[in-house]
């Protein structure tokens, strides 16, 4: 309680002094008039289809030039540095494709099969689908290669280059368990086969436990229809697990005894051991966080007080803690987790800061219910071997300079 009044008073005391603009009373009467005060707005016939304002253009998605040598099989980053709350806009959303975005497919002839060991072959229209009790659900989802670029150090400058493959949206559609009920999986079934419709043909396989837990089938996003790009017209959610999995513009999922031992589960998310064996099905995304102001892209206005914010998700379930450190891990103090806070979904946090000006190394360390603890670098570097590429979870540092601004730096 004290903490908290003194840290308003603190705000208040800072702010006056270093941010704000005094105004005497001869000054603010008559307040000048504003040109947006003396001409008409826009129609609404103008905006059909609302869109950001023109002062806001430089917030995109952006690709890394070494990682788009050809655009069709490539990945673009959300600018988690521009972004409040927990919600990705859609059309800020990292897109990440095998074989290119698949714009086109007409929800009046995308059909989805449900095949193999069950009791009823079936296939689906969009309309058959929409008829289902309907769930809405905000969950994050990450790329298993997020950071990857990362392990052996820091290069990636940027908050939305080395944390910018996640987006967290509301989904809305049937849970798989609810639809699978209609064809009646076989008690042998103990996988499914999830294929895309798309030029990459992206298949993966799921274990039976997944499919009959949380897995759903989204139509769409953050209240709209899925956008092209994310997967339109219909998606798996796999909630928590690597995005890889989340496979786009479904069109078939079929029950099977063994995993199909698809190229994105043996050449690809896969990754070779010491002892010359592979990981292989590392499906859940680590308990995780990163601070997204002040970051590389949102340098220091200078000292005084600053609120310091980020993000926080684990793929096991709900994020209870965050706690922030101001000199690369020696000293640790709680961070204010905002509501809501909801499982396997991307959690805000928020701490205050007075910076004294001087060099300061900042990380944010999560904790989850299942009481998973966000590990520093080296604590994951032992446990996963020097060849991990995927699954990078470990605490990012923020070196602010004295001068503002903000590096990427490794420590621990
Ligand atoms: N059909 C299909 N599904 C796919 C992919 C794909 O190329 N084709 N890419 C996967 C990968 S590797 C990721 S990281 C996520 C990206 O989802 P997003 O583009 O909606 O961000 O989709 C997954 N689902
Ligand atoms: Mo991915």
């Amino acid at each position: 309680m004290s903490g908290r009044r003194a840290f308003l008073r603190n705000a208040a005391v800072t702010t006056a002094a270093a941010a704000l603009t005094r105004v005497s009373p001869a000054d603010a009467a008559p307040l000048a008039i504003p040109e947006s005060n003396t001409v008409l707005g826009a129609g609404v016939n103008d905006t059909p289809y609302g869109s950001v304002s023109t002062f806001e253009h430089d917030v995109v998605r952006r690709t890394v030039p070494f990682l788009t040598a050809e655009d069709k099989s490539s990945v673009s980053f959300t600018p988690l540095q521009d972004l409040d709350g927990i919600i990705t806009p859609s059309g800020l959303c990292f897109v990440r494709d095998h074989g290119g975005s698949a714009m086109s497919i007409d929800p009046a002839k995308h059909r989805l099969v449900i095949h193999g060991l069950v009791e009823r072959s079936l296939e689906f229209t969009m309309n058959d689908l929409l008829r289902f009790p309907t769930e809405s659900h905000v969950y994050f989802m990450e790329c298993g290669a997020n950071g990857g670029m990362d392990y052996k150090g820091a290069q990636m400058q940027g908050v939305q280059f080395t944390h910018g493959m996640l987006h967290c949206c509301e989904w809305t559609g049937v849970k798989l368990s609810v639809l699978l009920n209609e064809a009646g999986v076989s008690p042998q079934a103990k996988w499914m086969l999830a294929e895309g419709a798309d030029a990459a043909a992206m298949t993966r396989s799921v274990p039976i436990e997944k499919v009959l837990d949380d897995a759903m089938l989204a139509w769409s996003q953050n209240g709209e229809r899925l956008r092209p790009e994310n997967g339109y017209p219909l998606r798996l959610i796999l909630p928590g697990w690597q995005a890889n999995l989340n496979v786009k513009w479904l069109r078939r999922l079929k029950f099977g005894r063994d995993p199909w031992e698809t190229r994105e589960e043996t050449s690809k998310y896969t990754e070779s051991l010491p002892n010359g064996k592979a990981r292989q099905f590392d499906w859940v995304m680590g308990t995780k966080s990163v601070i997204t102001g002040p970051c590389p892209e949102k340098p220091m206005a200078g000292r005084g007080f600053r609120e310091v914010t980020g993000l926080a998700w684990s793929g096991y379930g709900k994020i209870t803690r965050v706690d922030v450190s101001f000199d690369g891990g020696v000293n640790w103090k709680p961070a204010r987790l905002q509501n809501p806070i909801f499982t396997k979904a991307l959690t805000r946090f928020r701490i205050p800061w007075e910076w004294n000006g001087k060099q300061a190394l900042l990380q944010s360390r999560a904790v989850d219910d299942r009481g998973h603890v966000q590990p520093t670098h080296a604590q994951l570097l032992a446990a996963r071997g020097g060849n991990a590429i995927y699954n990078k979870n470990s605490i990012q540092t923020w070196r602010v300079n004295p001068n503002g601004t903000v590096d990427s730096v490794q420590v621990g």
